[in-house]
């Protein structure tokens, strides 16, 4: 019997790795060479990946198995249907038909819903007696003691950077609402004996080692045991792995010891509020800049992930996240467009809200705009995302990330940066709005004095308190935050492109100091087409009775600004 087992891939797509990308910084994922080794020795398998090979249709198969991830469904889809055309059988596994089991058996023989280990060794006797079933479907969780290793021998491993892949987890301690993995594992996160990870290592020929786990550091204890057993093997290894890792300095010192020289961190988003918002919460942004230090210190380079188009992103989120990535010399980033991937809540949410457009699955890789986003329209994500993938893999950007003479491996760092200017530069170039631009700009935080400055309260308020601000504040004041002890007006916009309105939230103290390069700012807001300006006063906690007064001045004059949170008694005070 001839199995044929295939991983799809969209060659004509404009995002599609062409061979030379695949060979300079690809890896394999692990479905066929795993499958390949859960199948009987009698049958002779031959694992395709269309990304570096093409499908020849009329190739001599029994059997087709065919590994599909959401946007490579419909090409595994068109395979399936051609070779179906021919009298072949054809199976499809993997991420989306677990998700979407109907729609894949509606192109299939048959389909393997969950991981395929106990399920596939049954399907193939089936397959043997002429009984394939339309549905095996995973119902406990398969062991992962004694698992057979993963036939990379099948795999052409001059075509990729290295064919050394392997896990040692499956599943996440996490249940970030966007992603796939928690749904396709149930909610579990799974181990692998050590002593199996060691020996399945050992088996390998020397190369760069990558762990496919979804988090290599999500079980302290067991990455502790992991890490100290791989130590003596010398390794050079990279992985995926949480920002928690960094807080864990002895964790961290364990990773670099055995041999841990590159990590994918799940960044996402910028946002605090996006973040909570897709239960991803415990990503601290305000503990990025330190946790990506702490990597980079240690020698590991970052690639970092990042999402756009959550609720709380506007336009200004492009200039100001690939600022970020620079700043901090992020060696690396896969930036992608938020997309409601079948399975998920976030997909289901988007649903009800009815926000979804497109429902092309060849558009669900995470580079296409699918869905209405809150504050732009998709048309100005799209050209965002593509603005950031030039501006990202620009000569300038990749040397302000990436060379620090200090750190090791700056050949391999400008190599990969390299690879992906040239992908970057198959897509269309994008663009940012003017508007997004001077929000980026306006954002951020002016330094102001502490001279005769009120409560936001009302005026009877002030007598009782008689702020003292040099020496400590009163108690009514205790929430102020360290702004206000610093003397600072933090400025946050939102703007939502649909309404042209832009909402404005200050912090901490307004003086006349700061106030005339805010009205400033605002004047330019509004000179590029904004239709009401929204000022949020909530978080103002001081201000001086002159800052106030120039506000009010510019409102009366410009009856596009609205004022929120301003204490009423306050006004009529001034
Ligand atoms: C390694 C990896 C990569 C690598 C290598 C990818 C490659 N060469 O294709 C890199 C980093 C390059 C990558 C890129 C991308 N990836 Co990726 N990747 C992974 C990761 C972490 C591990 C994959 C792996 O090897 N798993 C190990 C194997 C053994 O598990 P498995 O595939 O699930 O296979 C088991 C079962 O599913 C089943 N099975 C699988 N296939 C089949 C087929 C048959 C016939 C049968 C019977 C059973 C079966 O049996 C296996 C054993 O139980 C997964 C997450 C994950 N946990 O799977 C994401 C994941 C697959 N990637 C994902 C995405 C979105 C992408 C990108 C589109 C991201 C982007 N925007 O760039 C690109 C697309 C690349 C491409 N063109 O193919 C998503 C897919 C979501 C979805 N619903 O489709 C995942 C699930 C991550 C996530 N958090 O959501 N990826
Ligand atoms: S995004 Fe990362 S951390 Fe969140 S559930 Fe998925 S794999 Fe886990």
């Amino acid at each position: 019997m001839k199995l044929l087992l295939i991983s799809p891939e969209l060659k004509e797509s404009i995002f599609s790795y062409s061979e030379k990308d695949v060979r300079s910084f690809w890896f394999p994922r692990l479905s066929l060479p795993v499958l390949a080794a859960l199948t009987p020795p009698d049958v002779e398998v031959r694992l395709l990946d269309e990304s570096i090979e093409k499908v020849d249709f009329d190739e001599e198969a029994d059997l087709v198995g065919i590994s599909v991830m959401t946007f490579l469904a419909p090409r595994a889809y068109e395979i399936a249907r051609e070779f179906r055309s021919r009298g072949v059988k054809v199976v499809l596994g993997g991420i989306h038909p677990t998700a979407m089991p109907e729609e894949a058996k509606a192109n299939a023989d048959s389909v393997v819903v969950g991981e395929a280990e106990g399920l596939w060794e049954r399907l193939i006797q089936d397959f043997k007696k002429g009984e394939l079933k339309p549905f095996y479907r995973q119902t406990g969780l398969p062991s992962l003691e004694n698992l057979p290793h993963p036939r990379r021998d099948l795999l052409k491993s001059d075509a990729y950077l290295t064919v050394n892949c392997l896990q040692a987890s499956r599943g996440c301690p996490f249940g970030c609402e966007f992603c796939s993995v928690t749904n396709f594992f149930g909610n579990t996160y799974r181990l692998r004996p050590i002593k199996d990870v060691v020996k399945e290592l050992e088996s390998m020929p020397p190369g760069y080692t990558v762990f496919v786990d979804d988090n290599i550091a999500g079980n302290r204890k067991y990455s502790m045991e992991l890490f100290e057993a791989i130590k003596p093997m010398g390794l050079n290894w990279g992985g995926q792995s949480s920002l928690k890792l960094a807080d864990d300095p002895e964790l961290l010192e364990k990773a670099v010891g055995s041999g841990c020289t590159a990590l994918f961190l799940g960044i996402e988003s910028l946002s605090q509020e996006n973040l909570k918002k897709v239960k991803k919460g415990f990503n601290r942004v305000e503990k990025y800049k330190e946790s990506i230090k702490k990597f980079l210190d240690h020698g590991i380079n970052v690639t970092a992930g990042i999402i756009f188009g959550f609720d709380g992103d506007d336009e200004s989120v492009f200039e100001r996240t690939v600022e970020f990535l620079e700043e901090n010399r992020v060696t690396l980033s896969t930036p992608a467009i938020l997309t409601p991937l079948p399975g998920t809540p976030f997909y289901r949410q988007m649903e009800k809200e009815g926000r979804i457009f497109d429902r092309n699955f060849e558009h669900y890789d995470g580079r296409h705009a699918t869905f209405y986003p809150k504050l732009m329209s998709p048309e100005t994500l799209q050209e965002g995302y593509y603005w950031v993938n030039h501006r990202l893999f620009s000569i300038p950007s990749i040397v302000k990330r990436v060379v620090r003479p200090s750190q090791p491996y700056l050949l391999a760092r400008l190599a990969f940066n390299w690879t992906f200017r040239r992908m970057a530069n198959r897509i269309p170039k994008g663009g940012i709005s003017p508007v997004a631009r001077l929000l980026h700009r306006i954002q951020g935080t002016l330094n102001s004095s502490s001279e005769g400055l009120i409560p936001n309260a009302p005026p009877a308020t002030h007598q009782q308190l008689q702020v003292n601000v040099t020496g400590g504040l009163p108690s009514l004041l205790e929430n102020a935050r360290e702004e206000v002890i610093e003397r600072i007006l933090s400025i946050q916009t939102t703007y939502d492109e649909k309404i042209k309105t832009i909402r404005i939230s200050l912090k901490g103290v307004l003086d006349e100091k700061v106030v005339k390069k805010f009205i400033k700012r605002i004047n330019k807001l509004l000179a590029t087409g904004v239709v009401e300006v929204v000022v949020d006063f909530k978080e103002v906690v001081l201000f001086s009775r002159t800052a106030l007064a120039e506000l009010l001045k510019l409102k009366a004059i410009q009856e596009r600004i609205k004022f929120e949170a301003l204490h009423p008694l306050v006004k009529e005070g001034i």
